[in-house]
């Protein structure tokens, strides 16, 4: 769905008013910006006239007194241009940033609840990169662009004006030049964007490839793969190189062909100018104030261009967080919320592929009662996590229908939903943070009595106490400090806090080792108990109470029922736990 980026060069205006709502608030500083920006914009436009009258009225009459005092009017006048500029500045400066916060807040909550499909697609580091620089795209429009433009425009326009006003034939040579600068503006500009997209593609390249061999650095280590990730990282980085030189050398064309056009314009009014003044057909003071037009007249061409480019990345940013804004509001379409379930679980006929032409799950059909104990079994790579997966709503059925209490999923609340499961994975997600955050993080109003009691629950409190460890330990990334076990049981005593009505447990006995696992199994009838609950395990000793078990095989349902009745089909399940000594056991 939205692994296609969109190019730098689509999206239309339209698309920035996702702005709106953000620098609303803001309007205030706006406004006062555009004043203060007309105020400097007026004396940057004046300054010029004052040159003519000081050399026309003052210094060909030999008049000093008259000259001082005009420019100490021009003085008073800069002075309020400087003052208005700074605050100006800064005005913007914070407007962008204050609004852009709020947009940077915003996206972050969206894309916490992006369809997991999305995230399928895209590399972390890229996507990372993209949000970083789309985010700043935009803030750069706020912060400066957009009222830059408006007033720049108006600055270009009445220095046109003056120009043509005191000799239409000199702004007829300033205007002769400009096919130049058109040049420099248009043709030279695109090509430094086209190579500045360049640079920032590649740079989200090594960026997502950093992301990639850090996360598994051990992994990399253990495996002395250092090399194999260096030469691939070299072969990133060496683009990134070549786009940025591309990128610099084309830059490297656009200043001087700029400085070449304005001293091609200031050496033809020389030229003209001094000719038309020696003939009486202008004036000294006018030739003076025109090479000052005409220098101030490149200025706002300069910025206007810049801010042409600042604009299309905005537009190209707008796009990509439009999108995400927007995707979410696909999945949360205004559904009705999910009652509070008792947890009768029907997968009616589902059919169901991560993409469409390859299809994982067929014609997928159980039922679970609710507080039953549903195994799913089969070798890897069977469906199992798939299974889970539709279940969750992380995708939804190509064919078929899943419901809970006879209501369909798709047709409810996302949120409302998923805060009456709980999902307890073979990698437990913890995060940097306290123990107590950590356990209550599905319920955040949990007392520390109940996250001791679901401590003592499933078997960890005594160790904690020996080891001094309190609610108030924080967890290194990822729990580092925890073993992989420990984590485990930490994220069944998060389940048990939450107290979910539909409970998934994918490989979440895996790690946990034999002596433990006594402990575990009566934490699991404790957790399991009272709830509908789905558990995969590829030890078989975990489910043989199960109240159903669904072998899967290539995702199809092969077998379903009891462990004993499976065991007197001799079939697959048969087959699998003779492979793991089962069947003797019971
Ligand atoms: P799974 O449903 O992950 O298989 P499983 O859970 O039974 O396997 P295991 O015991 O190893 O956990 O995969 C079924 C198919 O779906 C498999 O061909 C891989 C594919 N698949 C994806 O394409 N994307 C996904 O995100 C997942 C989870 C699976
Ligand atoms: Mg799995």
């Amino acid at each position: 769905m939205t692994n296609q980026e969109p190019n730098q060069r689509e999206g239309k205006l339209r698309d920035l008013l996702i702005l709106v709502p953000y620098v609303k608030p803001h309007q205030a500083k706006l406004w006062s910006a555009v004043a203060l920006m007309i105020v400097s914009s007026l004396v940057s436009i004046a300054l010029p006239m004052f040159m003519r009258e000081a050399v026309d009225t003052h210094i060909m009459a030999h008049d000093l007194r008259g000259l001082v005092s005009l420019i100490a009017i021009a003085f008073a006048l800069i002075i309020v241009m400087t003052v208005a500029n700074i605050l100006r500045g800064r005005l913007m400066a914070k407007m962008g940033q204050d609004s852009i916060r709020a947009l940077r807040d915003d996206l972050f909550a969206y894309m916490q609840k992006l369809p997991v499909q999305f995230f399928d697609k895209i590399p972390v580091g890229k996507l990372i990169t993209r949000l970083t620089s789309d985010v700043d795209a935009l803030r750069d429009l706020v912060g400066n662009a957009i009222v830059a433009m408006v007033i720049d425009s108006l600055r270009l326009v009445g220095f046109l004006v003056l120009m043509f006003w005191l000799d239409w034939r000199l702004t007829v040579i300033t205007l002769l030049i400009s096919p130049i600068l058109v040049y420099a503006m248009t043709f030279l500009t695109s090509r430094i964007r086209k190579a500045e997209d360049q640079v920032r593609e590649q740079a989200s390249l090594v960026n997502a490839n950093l992301q990639e061999s850090i996360s598994g650095i051990k992994v990399i280590q253990g495996f002395q793969a250092e090399e194999h990730f260096h030469e691939q990282f070299q072969v990133e980085n060496h683009s990134l190189l070549q786009a940025g030189m591309k990128a610099i050398a084309t830059y490297a064309f656009f200043w001087p062909t700029i400085d070449l056009a304005w001293i091609l314009s200031i050496a033809a009014i020389f030229l003209f100018g001094g000719q038309w003044v020696l003939d009486g057909t202008t004036t000294p003071g006018i030739l003076v104030a025109f090479i000052a037009y005409t220098d101030q007249f490149f200025g706002p061409l300069r910025s206007l261009s810049q801010a042409y480019r600042i604009i299309q990345r905005a537009l190209a940013g707008a796009v990509r967080i439009k999108r995400i804004m927007t995707t979410e509001t696909e999945v949360n379409k205004n559904l009705k919320p999910m009652p509070k379930i008792i947890g009768r679980v029907e997968f009616q006929n589902v059919t169901f592929g991560y993409d469409p032409g390859e299809i994982v799950l067929h014609d997928i059909s159980f039922t679970a009662e609710p507080g039953q104990t549903v195994a799913l079994v089969g070798h890897t790579g069977a469906g199992k996590t798939s299974i889970i997966n539709l279940l969750c709503r992380f995708y939804d059925p190509i064919e078929g229908r899943i419901a809970v209490d006879g209501l369909n999923i798709q047709e409810h609340d996302l949120e409302s939903y998923r805060r009456q499961i709980g999902l307890v994975l073979q990698e437990p997600f913890l995060f940097s943070g306290t123990l107590r955050d950590n356990i209550r993080f599905g319920a955040p109003q949990a007392t520390d009595e109940q996250i001791w009691d679901a401590l003592k629950t499933v078997g960890l409190a005594e160790t904690f106490i020996k080891n001094r460890i309190t609610l108030d330990t924080i967890l290194t990334e990822r729990g580092a400090n925890f073993s992989t076990g420990q984590r485990q049981l930490l994220s069944f005593a998060r389940a048990l806090i939450s107290d979910p009505r539909i409970l998934i447990l994918d490989e979440a006995t895996a790690h946990v080792d034999t002596l433990t696992e006594q402990k575990v199994q009566q934490a699991l009838a404790k957790l399991l108990a009272g709830r509908t609950s789905f558990v995969i395990a590829h030890r078989l000793s975990t489910i043989r109470n199960a109240d159903l078990i669904i072998v899967i095989s290539d995702g199809r349902i092969l077998e379903s029922g009891t462990h004993e009745q499976l065991l007197t089909l001799k079939g697959e399940y048969w087959q699998l736990c003779n492979s793991q000594n089962i069947v003797q056991i019971s």
